[in-house]
C-alpha cells in the first residue's frame, strides 16, 4: 500500500529526474561553447559536403586520400596549401567567413559550412 511518504518520495525523484533532462538540454543548446567539427577527405570527395557551424567553431579537415588536397574558399579569401596524405588542417570559422571551399587541385570536389549563430 501506497503511503503519502512513499509517494513524496517519487515526486521528489521524478522532479530531480525531469531536472537532470532540461539540465542536459540546455548544456548541448549552449552555442557559447565552442565545437570542433571534423570533415573527412576521402575518394576525392569532402565528407560531410554540408555542415552548420557557429563562428568560434573549429572545423579540421583530414586527408584520408593516397593524392594531395587542398581545402580552398571559391572566393580565395582562405587556403589550407596542400594537404598530403594523412595530412589535416584546421580553422576556426568567423561569422563573416566565406563558407563555400573547393580542391584547387580537383576543382570537382566541392563543399560548404553554413554559419549558424
Ligand atoms: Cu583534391
Amino acid at each position: 500500500m501506497r503511503t503519502p511518504r512513499r509517494l513524496a518520495m517519487v515526486a521528489a525523484a521524478l522532479a530531480a529526474a525531469t531536472l537532470a533532462v532540461f539540465a542536459s538540454v540546455a548544456a548541448a543548446a549552449d552555442s557559447s561553447t565552442p565545437r570542433r567539427h571534423v570533415v573527412e577527405i576521402h575518394k576525392l570527395k569532402f565528407v560531410p559536403a554540408k555542415l552548420d557551424v557557429s563562428p568560434g567553431d573549429t572545423i579540421v579537415w583530414v586527408n584520408r586520400d593516397i593524392v594531395p588536397h587542398t581545402i580552398t574558399a571559391t572566393d580565395k579569401s582562405w587556403d589550407s596549401k596542400t594537404i598530403k596524405k594523412a595530412g589535416e588542417w584546421q580553422m576556426v570559422v568567423q561569422a563573416d567567413t566565406p563558407g563555400s571551399y573547393l580542391c584547387r587541385f580537383h576543382p570537382v570536389m566541392k563543399a560548404q559550412f553554413t554559419i549558424v549563430q
